[in-house]
């Protein structure tokens, strides 16, 4: 069926889209079908691959004026440096953004990660902009870039990176989405860049990896309580909470917090690292820096430093984000630290992450979370943590590369 319908394709999406109900592999996306990003209904063509998918533009073809928005609304950029409008992003973002399939928690990103996520080294403060209406002339919507260099198959390619778009609850479903994401794309073109990276939850045209989350409990009987996990049955809580019991003291000799001292050696520990997979960033020593020197609050990193040579040759980290608590009497924080980068040279992967994972319970985490990128996969089940049930869907814009497994992923959005 689907080399027929791939025949009668004419490269025309509306034709394929009478025939959808037809097609069982695709679902017709208004928006994204007039994207330059991968189809259900493309035909797989190896000299398709590693190029990007629109034609070649010029910064001179990019629309010059902001696309018009609804009556009643204006486009604001967002100085997110500033107290006060930072204050309204997170406003939008602790009542809007990403919850779980059954509402239960929503992410709480504080105001000093969204400071420290969006004024990156190099960063454009006209790509972090919203959508301003009402009476109040209040925030309904927003989105970010970042820049990046990110390394595709080899192929190095100055992206944006984009992350917390978000439409106000009162306002779904009216197509406001599509005009921030044709928004920024515009304000990036602008900067003579023409593809992008982001992560989503929900499945669109076309993902390049599927990636699972796995959870690690800190706090297990708090867990149960809030309903984020369950007491597996027939064992008590006694019992349970005894099997997730983690050593209280770190393991390896010389493990310490990472310094400013440390930013070049850990810059080439990580570019080295990345190397190995299929997609990732390449840092400089100033966004090593900024990504990864510990703030409180929101990262957390850790090398290990030999105590006689006093050469650092490991690393680990984890970002702190939060999740609200939507239908708990007494409980409204979920404290939930993410794996962030980690290398290994001088121990084991697992004896690195067991040392974070007890860096994280000392720092009162109620969870620990990974997906299962990069190596992660290999210590997952050893480490006790249990697979959950969202999944996180990488895509690039206007690149087009073979679908990937999750372990030759290199990058991770936050
Ligand atoms: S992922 C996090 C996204 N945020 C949330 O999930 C927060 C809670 N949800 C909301 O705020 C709203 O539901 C959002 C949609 C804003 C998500 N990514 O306006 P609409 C498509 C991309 O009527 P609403 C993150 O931040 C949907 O398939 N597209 O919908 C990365 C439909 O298109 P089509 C999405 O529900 C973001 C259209 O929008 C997403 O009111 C990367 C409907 O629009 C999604 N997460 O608002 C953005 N959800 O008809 C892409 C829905 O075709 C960047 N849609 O199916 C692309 C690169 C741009 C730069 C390029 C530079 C070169």
């Amino acid at each position: 069926l689907l080399e027929t319908l791939r025949e009668k394709h004419t490269g025309n999406y509306k034709v394929l889209k009478k025939i959808d109900n037809l097609y069982p592999l695709y679902d017709a996306h208004d928006f994204w079908d007039s994207q330059p990003v991968p189809k259900a209904y493309d035909v797989f063509d190896n000299s398709l691959i590693d190029k990007p998918i629109d034609k070649i533009k010029t910064v001179a073809e990019v629309r010059q004026d902001p696309y018009p928005l609804p009556a009643g609304f204006v486009w604001a950029d967002i100085d997110i440096s500033n107290r006060e409008q930072a204050q309204e992003v997170y406003e939008l973002l602790t009542q809007n953004y990403v919850e779980d399939d059954d509402n239960m928690f929503r992410f709480d990103y504080s105001i000093d990660f969204l400071q420290w996520a969006l004024t990156v080294p190099g960063f454009h403060k006209e790509w972090l902009f919203g959508v301003r209406g009402g009476k109040k002339n209040r925030l309904f919507g927003f989105i970010s870039g970042i820049p990046v260099d990110c390394v595709v198959r080899g192929n190095k390619i100055k992206m944006a990176e984009i992350n917390f778009l978000c439409v106000h609850k009162s306002l779904r479903t009216k197509r406001l989405a599509t005009v921030l994401i044709k928004e920024v794309t515009r304000r990036v073109n602008l900067h003579d860049i023409w593809q992008a990276v982001y992560t989503a939850g929900v499945l669109i045209p076309l993902p390049i990896a599927k990636t699972t989350y796995w959870h690690r409990s800190l706090n297990p009987k708090k867990l149960v309580e809030v309903g984020f996990s369950s007491l597996p049955s027939g064992t008590p809580m006694a019992r349970y909470v005894k099997i997730l019991k983690l050593p209280t003291e770190t393991s390896i000799p010389g493990l310490r917090e990472m310094t400013k001292k440390d930013i070049s050696v850990v810059c080439e520990l990580l570019n080295t690292y990345l190397t190995r997979f299929e997609v990732h960033l390449e840092f400089s020593n100033s966004e090593v820096e900024h990504f990864l020197i510990p703030r409180p609050g929101v990262i957390d990193t850790y090398v290990v430093e030999n105590p006689e040579t006093k050469q650092v040759t490991d690393f680990f980290s984890f970002y702190h984000l939060p999740s609200s608590i939507l239908k708990h009497e007494t409980h409204k924080i979920l404290n939930v630290a993410y794996a962030y980068y980690n290398v290994c040279n001088t121990v084991s992967f697992e004896e690195l992450m067991r040392n974070a994972l007890i860096i994280a319970k000392q720092k009162n985490f109620d969870v620990f979370n990974a997906l299962d990128i990069m190596e992660n996969e290999k210590i997952l089940k050893e480490l006790k943590f249990g697979v959950g049930d969202g999944n996180l869907h990488y895509y690039l814009y206007n690149w087009r590369i073979p679908e990937l497994k999750s372990p030759q992923l290199g990058i991770v959005l936050v």
